[in-house]
This record gives structure tokens, sequence and C-alpha cells, in this order.
């Protein structure tokens, strides 16, 4: 079965058309150039030609009225013969929407060019794609018009989805900083689409200040448990808040939840600067929402615009956005990783009121509701309080004046180098550069002998230690992203590795090493985190080693996700490492898919940077080890419920000791 690739974009002119007529404050914010200065900054930056660009069509009456009643649709298609007075009079029949006699038609354009991109993505035309398209939908309700959104195109595309192909779990996520009622009203009672929102909300102050926006609207009847809303109850929240809710809350029930589809509902009025958000999530987390979401469904996503009204907040998010879709190295996270009070509240709140319903929020601690305002003892940790209005307008302005200017977009280099045997190259995908250069033997003892490491220097090590080290040099100055390297001897590779990376001037180093490596770990003033996952416990770790123990075959299920998501990622994420290095050794306990969703989720840290060396025992791996690396999709592993108790004690354990230091573990208080 071939992999799909490519990455889809959907954009027409034409929907610039629809515009407002009259003076409305509330409505001014909603232009057209939101589409065509979004188009732009993709030509700017290349992005356009490196698409595959699917003309958009309109969708069909049968196709509006999956979601929309057939009285509502005649209403909406009446606006195309009205007079001025008559458009404002029916604009004003609902809250904060606008018609022109154009609307009607951008609208049929804007749902119908979702379900190109659904079409695309589901025949395997493309891997993913992007829908540039407005009037936005996901306020949009049957039998109303709602927030700028007449059809619901998020919505349509979920039930065309459904119909066409036979689906029978499509995830929606709607990062769009308002709440996507509309969505979750067409879908409250349905289990087969999973409907993800958060939504700045305090307390219900903000619009469109519904009861229903609280986190425990979690559905209803069959679709109890379908629904999840993550409420903000402060401005201000930023990358860590973000990440911290996909890490807790969102993935571990999307990966059990296991879609077919993700549609997401990609609202950037949720990123800095965006005059109804007042958020300070930067462009570059949008790459790594993203790309988090592209390891559902086998990667078939398909990104459909909805808010975002700061024009330069917008389309560099956009771009960012179409970049990770593309497979581009992602940009990494600038600045503390700290998620405030607030957020932590609300992702304490909302796993609380799902775990009834999803096996891996089960083990989490007893809910305490509790509100606060300041700074408070969390689990024993002072977590930050959330920004001041002052404050978001303070980081907004240095955002805005300094970092706006310098986003820059690397041509990507090639993306993957292997030393490995001669034998195993066949195992490698199209595409890895092979490296069967070396470091000249006298230079390579000259570097080991710099780090003071007793090393046996047999012959066969000293020249697989020069391919190794010829192959991080590249890494190291970024002529390739990432490496896989095949060692006789990964405890003495690894040490290398590390070593020189760190006479190159690296100052945080992830270290992650599975299954048996017995080996020195080194002492290196906070410059290595280093992370072990085995079965054999060892003796005398230093404290700094996080090191994770079970004794059960993890091949079985997928126990692993579970420690990814809830331990190793967070922790990675905190760290923000310069360099990953994977050192997979002999009984692991492993399955491929595992390790290679592993490495898949860690290539967001560290610009992509990663090097994995494989014992040469360990040849079962490296397919898909370099599949992973090289940014492909293989059919996924399977959904990791059920949960393995020891697996869930082990990670417990060690959260419950790291969470004072690092920051992202932490997801409960009280
Ligand atoms: N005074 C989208 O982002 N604002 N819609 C109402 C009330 C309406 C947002 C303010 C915001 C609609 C797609
Ligand atoms: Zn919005």
């Amino acid at each position: 079965k071939v992999m799909a690739s490519g990455t889809a974009l959907i954009y027409d002119e034409e929907m610039t058309s629809h515009k407002l007529l009259w003076d409305d404050p509330e409505c001014a914010i909603e232009v057209p150039e939101r589409l065509s200065v979004s188009y732009d900054q993709l030509k700017h930056y290349s992005l356009v030609e490196r698409c595959v660009e699917v003309p958009v069509r309109e969708a069909t009456e049968e196709e509006i009225t999956l979601v929309h009643s057939p009285e509502y649709l005649e209403f909406i298609k009446s606006t195309q013969t009205m007079n001025i007075e008559e458009l404002r009079n029916a604009s004003k029949k609902y809250n904060a929407v606008f018609f022109n006699t154009k609307s009607y038609r951008c609208a049929k354009l804007a749902a119908g060019g979702v379900l190109q991109l659904v079409d695309s993505v589901m025949s395997g035309e493309v891997r993913n794609g992007m829908a540039l398209v407005r009037p936005p939908g996901h306020h949009s309700q049957r039998n109303e018009s709602n927030g700028f959104c007449l059809f619901n195109n998020v919505a349509i595309a979920a039930e065309y989805a459904k119909k066409k192909y036979n689906l029978q779990r499509v995830l929606i996520v709607d990062w769009d900083i308002h709440h996507g009622q509309g969505i979750q009203y067409i879908f409250e009672e349905d289990p087969s689409v999973l409907y993800f929102s958060w939504h700045r909300y305090q307390h219900q102050e903000f619009w469109p200040n519904l009861r229903e926006s609280e986190y425990d609207a979690i559905g209803k009847g069959k679709g109890t448990g379908f629904n999840i809303n993550v409420p903000w109850n402060k401005v201000g929240m930023g990358n860590a808040d973000y990440i911290a809710v996909f890490l807790h809350v969102l993935l571990p029930i999307a990966f059990e939840f296991n879609p077919e589809l993700v549609l997401v509902s990609s609202g950037y009025d949720s990123a800095i600067g965006d005059p109804e958000g007042c958020m300070c999530a930067t462009p570059e987390c949008f790459s790594h929402l993203t790309h988090f979401l592209m390891q559902l469904a086998n990667g078939k996503c398909c990104i459909v615009l909805e808010g975002g009204y700061h024009l330069r907040s917008l389309s560099e998010s956009i771009c960012m956005t179409v970049k990770t879709l593309l497979g581009d190295p992602l940009p990494q996270l600038h600045g503390d990783m700290t998620p405030c009070l607030s957020a932590v509240e609300s992702i304490h709140n909302v796993r609380a009121a799902h775990k009834p319903y999803w096996k891996c929020l089960a083990c989490s601690d007893a809910a305490v509701v509790q509100n606060a305002s300041t700074k408070r003892e969390v689990n024993g940790t002072v977590l930050t309080s959330a920004k001041t209005n002052k404050e978001v307008e303070i980081e907004t302005n240095r955002f805005l004046d300094s970092h706006m200017k310098s986003i820059h977009v690397p041509v990507p280099p090639a993306n993957t180098a292997a030393a490995v045997s001669e034998s195993n190259t066949r195992l490698l995908p199209n595409g890895v550069l092979v490296c069967n250069d070396t470091v000249e033997l006298g230079e390579t003892e000259a570097i080991l002998s710099d780090f003071h490491v007793q090393l046996v220097k047999g012959a066969n090590i000293l020249s697989s230690l020069g391919h190794l080290l010829n192959l991080l040099n590249k890494v190291l100055q970024k002529q390739v992203h990432n490496g896989i390297v095949e060692s006789p001897d990964i405890s003495t590779s690894s040490v290398v590795v590390l070593k020189h990376s760190i006479n190159f001037g690296l100052n945080r180093l992830l270290d992650i090493v599975l299954g048996d490596a017995d080996r020195n770990y080194l002492h290196e003033e906070g410059k290595i985190l280093s992370i072990r996952i085995s079965e054999k416990e060892m003796p005398d770790l230093p404290a700094s080693i996080i090191s994770l123990n079970f004794n059960e075959d993890l091949q079985r299920d997928n126990s692993f996700l579970y420690a990814l998501l809830r331990l190793i990622l967070p922790l990675a994420y905190s760290y923000q490492p310069e360099l990953t290095i994977i050192t997979l050794g002999p009984n692991s306990k492993l399955s491929v898919g595992s390790i290679a969703m592993m490495i898949r989720l860690l290539q967001s840290l560290a610009n992509g940077r990663i090097i994995t060396v494989i014992q040469d025992t360990e040849y079962k791996y490296m397919e898909s080890i370099a599949e992973a690396l090289m940014n492909l999709n293989r059919p996924g592993i399977v959904p990791y419920a059920p949960i393995s108790k020891e697996m869930i004690l082990a990670v417990e354990e060690r959260r419950h000791k790291l969470q004072e230091e690092w920051k992202l573990l932490q997801c409960s208080v009280g």
C-alpha cells in the first residue's frame, strides 16, 4: 500500500467578495484581506508552489442540508437578491453576522472547498491539506447564522466524510479562540464525532457567554464523553498553556478515540496579537499543534480556516501550519514553558469531567474544583498566575515589534542520513542519504582522546565511530535534520555523541535510552537530560537520571504511548533540547510502532534534530525508525487502551517526584 504524500491547498479569490457594507464595529474585523494577505504570505515563503492547489467548488444543497434545515438554506439563498436595507435587516436577525449579495455564493464555495479538501485527503491524492475559506463556519447552527458564520463548513465536512467514506470516527479539533457552539450542538449526541474546543470564557463573561461552553458540557445521550470543552478563564494564555492542554487532555483522548480523519476548525484568533482573543501563543505554536494532530488518523488531517483577525499574526500562523503539513522541521518554542495556574485548573477540571469516559484518564487523581486568582501551592509547587491585561499588552507589543520581523523560513536540507552496515541499507526507505564517508582514523582518535572516556579501541569500533562522527557532524552543521546509526557498541557510541555535541557547543541534550545499554551516565552540569526506559533496574544511577522500569512485555499493548504523553513529552517540552539522542539497545520490549511513534513525536523538539543509535542486533527496527525520521506516515500503532497497571504506576510515581521541577508535568490542582 502506497503511503499518501503531498499537501493540498484550497483557496479562491472569489471568497473575498463577501464583505460588510455598512458600519458595524462588531463585524468590522472579518475582512476579505484575511484571506488575500494570508495567501500572499504563503506565496512569499514559496509555500504555495510546494502544495497541490485544489480548486474550490460550490457545496450542493444536498450537502448543505446534511447539517442545515431546508428553510434556513432558502433564507440564506434569498439574500442574493436583496437590496441593502433588506440585507441589513437580514443581518440583524442574527448575532454578529453580515450579508451582502455575494455572501451566499461565498458560503457555498467555503463549504464546497472544504469538501474538496476532504476528498483529496480521503482518496489518498494527498496526505493532508489546508482550506483558506470565508465566511467561517463553526458558530453556525442548523437554523441560524452566528458570529460571522453562515454554513458550518467543518460540520458539513464531517457529515459528508462519514457518509461518503463510511467513517466511524471523526475528530474535530477547534483551536479557534471562540467556542464553536454550532459544532457542539450538531454533534452533541453523536459518538462518531469527537469535538474538542478550547475557548476564551472568563467564567461566561466572554462572547458567546454560554453556560454550555463550560468544561462540564461533555455531550448528551450516546454522545456523552465525546464533547470536550476547555474554558480559558484568563487572557494571556501562551505556548506552554496550549501545549499542556494538548498533552494532558486532547492527545490522550484522541489516541484512545483513534479517529479515521482529523478536521481542524483552525481559527488563529487564539494567536498573539489578536484583538478578540488577547492570548499570547506565538505562530510557532501552531506548528506544534499541527504536528501532534498529524500523528493521528494515519496523517489524514484537514485544516480549515475559521477566525483570526490580526493580519500579520494570522498569516504567519497559517504559514507555520502549512510548512508543518509539508513536513518541514518545526521551529523551537522559545521562552518559559510553565503553564499558568488558571490553565492547570482548567485542565484539571476537564480531565475530572471526562474521567468516567476515557481509560487514559481513569488513573488521574481525585478531582477538586477550586478557583484561585493569585499564586498558590499546587502539589507543593508554586505556579505562576495568569498575565494581567497590561502584561498581555506589553508582551504583544514586544512580539510584534521584534519577533515578527524575524520569522524566517529556511529551505529544508536533506532529511535523513544513515550510517548502517551495507547489508542493512536495503531496509532504508527511498530518499535516505546513505553516508559511507568517515572521519579519518587519526581524527577520530584525537576526538575520542579529548573525551577522556575509557574506550575499547578495537578497530571495528573505531571505524564505526568514524562513521558516527561524520554523520553527527552533518546533523550539527544542519546539513541534514536527523540520522540513524547502527553500532556494534551503543554504550560507547551514545557517549561519543553526547560528548562531541557538547564540545561542539550545544547546551541541552535530550538523551533517551531504551532497553539494555550498560552505559556510563555523564555529569555535564545540566547539559544532558537522560531518560532511561528499561526492564532492568540499574543500581547506583545518579539522581539526575530519570529511570522508568517495568517488567512486562510492551509489545502486547501500547502502554508506552501513555509514558510518552504523560512523562517523556512534557519533560522534553519543559527542557527544550537542542538535540535529541535516542539509543536503542537489546531487549527494549517495545513494538516497532511504538518506537516509530516516539520518534515522530520527538521530532517536534530540537528543530527536528535527532540521532538514533541502534545496536546492530536490533535491525528489525531499522526500517520503521528510518521511515519515522523521514516523516512518513506508516499505518499507526493500535490505540493504547487497555493501559497496563504497571506502566501507570511507574509513570505516575516518576511524575509525582518530578513535577515540582518540570512544570509541564502538572495537570492537577488541590
Ligand atoms: N460584543 C469567529 O472567530 N464578537 N467568530 C461579538 C460581542 C463576535 C467570532 C462581540 C466574534 C465572532 C469565526
Ligand atoms: Zn474565533
